[in-house]
């Protein structure tokens, strides 16, 4: 980064009161700030117990200093840490300080991003950062970690290390036709490619499931009204979010709550009976619901088997897009015997439910996992970002691109290899064509 940096601070504790509150502040040389703070020059990595005064040196808080020489510190530069009470009023104060002594507020992510720039992180852990926090879940935090500590960018920098090795071959051929294909075949660069194809899946098939813990599912509740939606949502989400009565027309807006089955967020609305009304407020309500259908992975029809598909039910369905993969479910199992087969609905699965005894709930839990596509969770998934997924999506694609090339498509070949590797480089945001040549004079003799 260039000399001019300006200094940045912040809160990093959360808004609101707390035992101890942090501030964090970035830059050059920071240690006359420090000095200016705390009357004292602190140690790196020693806490150092001080007053932290304002410009009359008066004190604002008690409480421990701490100081990162650069570019030992999270950003690469100086890093000041101050740990006083976690009151907003004292710590407004304290940043207030900081500002006057030359820093200035940090913006969202200004740390990570620096940290970044400085080498200290690539971009898929600083990814990993900022999911770490957002983690809905154990499984969820634990991948984040995973992700930050480097593990997916080590599969990815495999990835391209492989890539590389291969390109090298086949650059030197098409800086020396003469060796040409006899020496590519000599080198094995077919079962090299096939060798990264399949490491390219596997990683692709970890970063998808790993998305899926991170993004979800998102599922509609739609049905005839009085049918059990409300219910059934309440008893997803084991508690009374939505209001249920034996009046058609209960749900007159799309009512949302985030489960967590297996770690997996699933993310239900249940919505207002989707018909055609004068009331204002039903009818906005049924704008919402049609705006959740449509962003819906996974549509739960809901039936009572003791109507079957009635006009009402047969509407719904008619508005619901027709690629929306729909589960058939027939309630209020207490109340009747479970019906063979499905209501021609377009669901491939039926399962009968009951919300006010619980059975079935398992069984639609199992389902709603197996639509997500969870696996469960093991060894080697990475909190992927859809970000990710696409870029090994890109990868795939020129890699196999790549195995279509003939013999005689050899700049070609050269040039889905280059393109894959542009697409792996983007996860970690470390690739370069410089990067590439470097790689290349090093290690391979050119004048051979
Ligand atoms: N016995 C029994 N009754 C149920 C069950 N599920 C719902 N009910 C009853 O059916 C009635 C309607 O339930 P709701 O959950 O409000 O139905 P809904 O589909 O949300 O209805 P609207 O919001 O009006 O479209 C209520 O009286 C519930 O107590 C069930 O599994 N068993
Ligand atoms: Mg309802």
């Amino acid at each position: 980064m260039s000399d001019n940096v300006p200094t940045i601070a912040a809160v990093a504790t959360a808004p609101g009161r707390g035992g101890v509150g942090v501030i964090r502040i970035s830059g050059k040389n920071l240690l006359p700030m420090a000095q200016a703070l705390c009357g004292k020059t602190p140690k790196p990595r020693v806490a150092t117990y001080a007053d932290f005064t304002d410009a009359d040196g008066q004190a604002i808080d008690s409480g421990l200093l701490l100081f990162f020489a650069a570019p030992a510190s999270f950003t690469g530069e100086d890093v000041i840490e101050l740990q006083g009470h976690g009151g907003p009023v004292v710590m407004d104060m304290l940043l207030n300080r900081c500002l006057e002594l030359g820093a200035r507020l940090a913006e969202p992510g200004e740390f990570t991003k620096r940290a970044f720039l400085n080498d200290k992180l690539d971009l898929a852990q600083a990814e990993g950062v900022a999911d770490l926090i957002d983690a809905s879940s154990r499984s969820a935090a634990r991948l984040a970690l995973r992700s930050l500590k480097g593990d997916f960018s080590r599969r990815i920098h495999g990835l391209v290390e492989d890539l590389i090795t291969l390109r090298m071959l086949v650059e030197a051929t098409l800086d020396f036709p003469e060796e040409d294909i006899d020496f590519l075949e000599a080198a094995d660069a077919r079962g090299k490619l096939d060798g990264l194809r399949r490491a390219v899946d596997d990683v692709l098939a970890n970063a998808q499931q790993g998305a899926i813990l991170r993004e979800g599912l998102n599922v509609v509740l739609v049905g005839a009204p009085n049918v059990g939606k409300s219910s059934l949502l309440n008893a997803l989400a084991g508690d009374e979010v939505a209001i249920v009565t034996d009046i058609a027309g209960t749900t007159r807006d799309a009512v949302r709550e985030r489960i967590l089955i297996d770690g997996v967020p699933v993310h239900i609305v249940d919505t207002a009976g989707l018909r055609e009304t004068d009331d204002v407020v039903e009818r906005i309500g049924i704008e919402r619901s049609r705006k959740a259908v449509s962003e819906a992975d996974v549509a739960l029809v809901l039936v009572d088997p003791r109507e079957g598909v009635n006009d009402k039910t047969r509407a719904i369905l008619d508005a619901l897009p027709s690629d929306l993969k729909r589960i058939e479910i027939h309630s209020k199992s207490d109340l009747h015997a479970h019906a063979a087969g499905g209501f021609g609905t377009g669901a491939e699965t039926v399962i009968a439910l009951s919300a006010k005894t619980g059975d079935g709930l398992d069984a639609l839990k199992r389902t709603l996992l197996r639509e997500a596509g969870w696996q469960g969770e093991s060894e080697g998934l990475f909190l992927a970002r859809t970000r990710h997924v696409n870029a090994l999506k890109a990868a795939q694609e020129e890699l196999s691109l790549a195995a279509l090339c003939g013999n005689h498509q050899i700049e070609l070949f050269a040039e889905h290899l280059r393109l894959a590797q542009v697409a792996c480089g983007e996860i970690t945001g470390e690739f370069t064509a410089d990067d590439l040549l470097g790689v290349i004079f090093s290690r391979f003799c050119i004048g051979k």
